[in-house]
């Protein structure tokens, strides 16, 4: 038997044509000699209708009117041509004429909620919206954010989680894409793991035999180690964990991290550059290739298009206080940009720049991990950067110390005990390369593109402090 695919339907190659598929039933409508039936795979549907004939019963009429939205069933039918677009189906041109149908697997007859309300138009908090009134004034009915987590499976039926998670892969795709041709391999570093690399605050302890270990905070150590084996390029996708209590709309405790480390030759802009390229192949590729999946998302979360410059724009943190302060801001010349700073700075940025995307380099060292090198020149600021979308960090980076005797001291600074540390400071005792990198946090770069204000909307199954289920 062959099985086709609705994708891959069309009213020239098949009309006429008898097609076995395996579908969901996305709702149902019968009026006693002949039933509606929509039926969906993935994000497309097609419909399909049955009526009373020679090879079809009254009985197998009224079955079809009855079954449950969502089950699966097999259908067998004829393609046929319509004269007027079946607007409420994505194959508007053609119907399939069902003559056999079987059940599949049957869903509960009632749903937590419908897919239908679940894909209505949501109010965005905080975010800005294309329509002036963000808060939509119609009656129809909005699915919350925790009953969906709760029923996470039928919720990511919809069409916009369908095409989230397809530009999620996507993130990573064009992520591997791009630094595989820039020389990069791609390394797996261990998530179980000895020591902090970050701080010591935030790691969730595990009992490892004997001994007392931890979830990888980011793959920092290893990623620098890997330098020191000559790797020279490396990045990794994999999961990070952090034990932070923080309920907010852009924390997880366990994200996706797409982190890179490359050795450079001359000066630490060379990573910065790459980066640069990197976000504008992402971006590119997402604009070009994923244009429909964009669309679908935007249906239901109406946001400006993603806006980004190239070269993308490249400031450093003293200018970005200067532009606060401009804006009525007091801080000191070393204070970390606040939650709230870091939003106002890119809603500065978008004005002055019309950019959703630019690079804060040279931050104040004070603010930043003890493998980050100072700025030779100035001390008190660093060689390092974060990046922002839509006035938010998704990306934090340096250039790093190679050298074990200012690593050891660093880190004495940041009363971090050398001993726990000693494979790590021990790597760069025998020669080191200058090298530099960063880490970016998946969730973060999908949720700020498409302006969804939760990161939760872009995590699969999210974990926070407050849901470890499903
Ligand atoms: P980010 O800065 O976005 O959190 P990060 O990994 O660099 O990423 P930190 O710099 O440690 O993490 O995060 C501190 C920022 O997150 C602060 O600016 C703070 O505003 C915000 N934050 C952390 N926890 C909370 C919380 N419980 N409630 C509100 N905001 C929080
Ligand atoms: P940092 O701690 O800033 O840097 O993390 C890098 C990026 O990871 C994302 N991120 C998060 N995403 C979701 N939930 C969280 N709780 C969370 N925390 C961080 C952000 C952030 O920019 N070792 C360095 C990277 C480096 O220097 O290479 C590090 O981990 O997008």
């Amino acid at each position: 038997r062959v099985w086709t695919r609705i994708d891959e339907l069309s009213a020239a190659k098949h009309t006429g044509k008898t097609v076995l598929l395996r579908a969901r039933v996305h709702n149902t409508r019968g009026t006693g000699k002949q039933a509606f039936l929509v039926l969906r795979q993935r994000f497309v549907t097609l419909q399909g209708v049955i009526f009373v004939g020679p090879a079809v019963s009254k009985q197998m009429v009224k079955f079809v009117a009855s079954l449950s939205k969502e089950s699966f069933v097999d259908v067998e039918g004829t393609i046929v041509g319509v004269p007027t677009p079946i607007e409420s189906c994505t194959l508007h041109d053609i119907e399939l004429h069902v003559t056999k149908i079987f059940t599949v697997s049957s869903a509960m007859p009632r749903l937590p909620f419908s897919l239908d309300d679940a894909t209505n138009v949501e109010p965005l908090e905080g975010v800005e919206t294309t329509n002036s009134n963000s808060e939509p004034e119609d009656n129809l009915i909005r699915v919350g954010l925790d009953t969906r987590l709760d029923n996470r499976v039928i919720d990511l039926r919809t069409t916009t989680n369908q095409a989230i998670y397809r530009l999620q892969s996507a993130v990573c795709l064009l992520f591997r894409e791009f630094l595989t041709s820039q020389n990069f391999i791609e390394i797996h570093s261990p998530k179980i793991i000895g020591t902090a690399s970050e701080s010591g605050a935030n790691v969730f302890a595990v009992t490892y035999f004997k001994q007392q270990a931890y979830l990888a905070q980011s793959p920092q150590f290893y990623k620098q180690m890997a330098m020191c084996a000559d790797f020279e390029r490396v990045f990794e996708i994999a999961p990070v964990f952090r034990a932070e209590d923080s309920n907010t709309h852009r924390h997880l405790t366990e994200f996706v991290g797409l982190d890179l480390e490359m050795a450079f030759y001359e000066h630490y802009h060379e990573v910065l550059d790459m980066l640069d390229k990197l976000f504008v192949f992402i971006f590119k590729g997402l604009r070009d290739r994923y244009a429909n999946e964009i669309k679908a998302v935007q249906r239901q979360f109406p946001v400006p298009e993603f806006k980004f410059l190239e070269p993308s724009l490249r400031i450093t943190f003293k200018e970005g206080v200067a532009m606060l302060r401009e804006a009525g801001i007091e801080m000191d010349d070393y204070d970390d940009l606040s939650t709230a700073n870091e939003k106002l700075l890119g809603k500065l940025i978008k004005a002055k720049y019309d950019t959703d995307f630019y690079m804060l380099d040279k931050f104040p060292t004070a603010v930043r991990p003890f493998y980050t090198m100072p700025d030779p020149s100035d001390p008190n600021y660093s060689n390092s950067y974060d990046l922002f979308m839509r006035g938010e960090e998704i990306l934090s980076g340096a250039q790093r110390v190679h050298d074990p005797v200012l690593l050891e001291e660093r880190a004495k600074e940041k009363h971090i005990e050398i001993s726990s540390i000693q494979p790590y400071v021990d790597a760069f005792k025998y020669g080191a390369p200058p090298h530099g990198g960063g880490g970016i946090g998946l969730e973060r770069v999908l949720m700020l593109y498409l302006g969804l204000g939760n990161i939760r909307r872009t995590s699969m199954f999210p974990r926070d402090p407050k849901r470890v289920a499903p």
